[in-house]
């Protein structure tokens, strides 16, 4: 595909580009500097001097480098794209970049939430799905996440949440890791955040790759139409790639390996042409249905299944541009979801009400200054005009003496939309008649019903992983107390998870929700425990990320063919274009850099080697033919690939004669499974790919398991 294709926005941001090439290096008032190793001394080794201005405005800027990073969501990683409205849905939304064929374009920024700016890519968390739509109406931001629900319902306590997740204060530690006492003190005191965290739980806190990954808007949000009426709306982004995962200790070595490797996959496949690309969908559901359901609709812990509302794609976005320069743009980014273009309204979501406060008010202390919005990467692209001015970093030049509404001596500019007859943005008119309060519907408390949904609707391996999950975390946790006390809202769920996890800690789970935790959830609801309503479903297949053998996609895979000196070309050449055919890659592994010798003769430059490399940041792997199979007899880290890629229940296989390797290795004492594919007995490349396709062997995991 096109490489850096342009559009208005990324016009306007290349306005603001930098290009140094031939260029003289000059001090920030475009001085030219005639050297730049040397401060100015008195004398050869005489002290330095204050007026060495070349200097002390290298320096100070130097000093400055550093803004406050994002409070939560502090790592990320983004990119350009444009989104295309596919269908018509103006009998529900009059917002312009949702009318069919228009094409939009947009920045996504990916992150995680708990650890620092610097952390590892693969933590057990919730991964940020923002994305920044450049609208002719003005910017409309979808910040969203890639899991569908919340830990909490109403913004106050999001403080809360924050400071028990985040390292704790005393010693900063865990860095990026929910794992540890105060989380777990404060989700087992939480019931309302059971469901959300039998997500965090799941697989889908531990994605393969960020482009692989759903998006969801979480809260209930609202279409206006032109005629002012309202229908509510969930948004869902859904990954043409599919939705995969990688297993608990491939994250944990990955984290090791390659820190970044979320952020280096999203860009290298940028940077190659493989446009990641995600369906926009919307649920509707019509304002007279508010309360028909079992639960509330404006609870951000609860999702609206699939089999009530069906998912209806409206668009198409495409990332089809890597950033210039990660802090101009990725950093410099400030989503807001608070602001509205017309169209689109807010719900009573309390959760989302909170927001509409938090995220301008981070920016503003974040980014310096009330300007941030003239920083290219947030600038509109239909302009900004108002009487709001001044302020640190004010880039734009307002002409003239009128900075104040109304006015005569400007015209009346710049103009009241109603005041000309035009539309602008007007909220929603909702009748509401209501007395204050400080409390909670308790349409809100039934905390349990949809966490079991969901654990219902996984796969035994799934269910297996959710299992390990909690155990492992909660075996991280000192205070068996707090592990009690979980363990006591997992029985509330379901038995069997909370007896599997209970026999990890040596615990029983309790038959009652602990007292503290009771005492709390009276705190919002009096009355507490209340019956929960009957559920309409008891499984929803859109829950579980499994995929059949033969079923997936295995574009972009990375595919590791584990080679050495005297390896075989054509053995090499077959199985890369069958694979190539698909959209997988192949990367080859060697001993050795510089160049890899053939059977046939010649040689080819080789970049990736059993030293550099590790089996986890691969998909699948294939072993060649050739003299190399002598060599990696005496490899112990080709070993090592083939075991843990056995052990991740990934695809093996393995050409005629280097099915020998197996009996170096744990494989050889396990019944053949149908991952382990060898040419003497399959159609390698076909059965290769179709075990490729269902992404894991997941049955090998338990019954077949090995050390490594
Ligand atoms: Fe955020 N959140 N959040 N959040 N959030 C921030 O804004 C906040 C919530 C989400 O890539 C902050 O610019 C409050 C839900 C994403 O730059 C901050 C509440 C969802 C990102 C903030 C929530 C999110 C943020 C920190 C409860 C899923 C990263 C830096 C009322 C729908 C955006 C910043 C990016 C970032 C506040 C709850 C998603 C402090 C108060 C629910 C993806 O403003």
């Amino acid at each position: 595909m096109k490489k850096n294709p342009s559009n208005n926005k990324t016009k306007q941001i290349d306005n603001h580009l930098i290009d140094n090439s031939d260029k003289l290096l000059t001090t920030n008032d475009g001085v030219a500097i005639h050297d730049n190793n040397n401060t100015l001394k008195a004398g050869e080794r005489g002290p330095s001097l204050l007026e060495d201005f070349v200097m002390l405005d290298k320096m100070a800027h130097f000093d400055r480098e550093r803004i406050p990073e994002r409070v939560v969501h502090a790592r990320g990683s983004g990119a350009h794209g444009i989104f295309e409205a596919t269908e018509d849905i103006s009998q529900y939304t009059k917002a312009g970049f949702l009318k069919k064929g228009t094409i939009t374009p947009l920045f996504l920024r990916f992150s995680t939430v708990a650890g620092f700016k610097g952390s590892t890519d693969l933590a057990r968390d919730v991964r940020g799905f923002s994305v920044k739509f450049y609208t002719e109406e003005g910017n409309y931001d979808l910040v969203g996440n890639n899991i569908p629900v919340f830990f909490i319902q109403d913004a106050m306590n999001f403080p809360d949440l924050v400071h028990a997740v985040k390292p704790e204060p005393n010693n900063e530690m865990p860095q990026a890791a929910s794992a540890h006492d105060t989380f777990w003190d404060f989700i087992s005191l939480m019931p309302e955040a059971a469901h959300m965290v039998m997500w965090t739980m799941s697989d889908r806190a531990i994605p393969r790759s960020l482009r692989m990954m759903e998006g969801f808007g979480v809260h209930t949000f609202k279409f206006i139409n032109e005629e002012g009426k309202a229908t509510f709306v969930k948004f869902h982004w859904k990954p043409k790639l599919g939705v995969h995962q990688v297993a608990w200790q491939e994250a944990q070595k990955i984290s090791g390996y390659d820190a970044d490797f979320h952020r280096r996959d999203l860009w290298e496949n940028i940077d190659k042409g493989n446009f990641p690309q995600w369906d926009l969908g919307v649920q509707l559901i019509p304002e007279e249905d508010e309360l028909k359901f079992s639960f509330d609709i404006l609870d951000p812990t609860k999702i609206v299944p699939e089999e009530l509302i069906p998912v209806k794609i409206i668009g198409t976005m495409t990332l089809n541009r890597n950033p210039e320069n990660f802090f101009a743009e990725t950093e410099q980014i400030a989503f807001d979801p608070g602001r509205l273009v017309p169209g689109i309204d807010f719900s009573n979501d309390p959760l989302l009400q909170g927001r509409v406060f938090s995220y301008a008010d981070t920016q503003n202390y974040r980014l310096g200054g009330p300007n941030f919005h003239e920083l290219p990467i947030n600038k509109s692209v239909n302009g900004k005009h108002n009487n709001q001015k001044d302020g640190f970093g004010r880039m734009d030049i307002l002409k003239g003496n009128v900075s104040y509404f109304p006015n005569s001596l400007g015209n009346g500019c710049p103009y009241h939309a109603m005041l000309r007859g035009e539309k602008g943005f007007e909220s929603h008119s909702e009748k509401i008649d209501a007395k204050k309060i400080r409390g909670r519907s308790t349409s809100f408390a039934d905390h349990f019903t949809q966490a079991r949904l969901f654990f219902n609707s996984q796969t035994e391996a799934e269910q297996n992983h959710i299992i390990s999950a909690y155990s492992f975390e909660l075996s991280k946790v000192k205070s068996e107390d707090v592990r009690r006390r979980e363990l006591a809202i997992l029985n509330q769920i379901d038995k069997k998870l909370a007896q599997k996890v209970g026999a990890n800690l040596g615990l029983t789970p309790p038959a009652q929700l602990d007292s503290l935790t009771i005492q709390f959830a009276k705190n919002n609801h009096p009355e507490y425990p209340i019956q929960p309503n009957k559920p309409e479903v008891e499984q929803s297949a859109a829950l579980s990320m499994a995929v059949k053998s033969g079923e997936g996609t295995i574009e972009t895979r990375k595919v590791a063919f584990l080679v050495a000196d005297g390896v075989s070309k054509v053995s090499i050449d077959k199985m890369k274009l069958e694979l190539e055919k698909e959209g997988a890659e192949a990367v080859l592994i060697s001993t050795h850099m510089g160049r890899v010798k053939f059977k046939e003769g010649g040689e080819e430059p080789i970049q990736f080697t059993y030293l550099t490399e590790a089996s986890v940041c691969y998909d699948a792997f294939y072993t060649p033919e050739g003299e190399s199979v002598a060599k990696l007899q005496q490899e112990p880290d080709y070993f090592q690939f083939i075991n843990e890629g056995y052990r991740h229940c990934k695809a093996l296989a393995f050409a005629k004669g280097a099915e020998q390797l197996i009996a170096g290795s744990y494989l050889k004492d396990k019944e053949k499974d149908a991952g382990v594919i060898l040419e003497s007995e399959n159609n390698l490349a076909s059965d290769f790919i179709m075990v490729m396709k269902g992404h894991r062997v997941w049955e090998r995991e338990e019954s077949r398991k090995i050390p490594v």
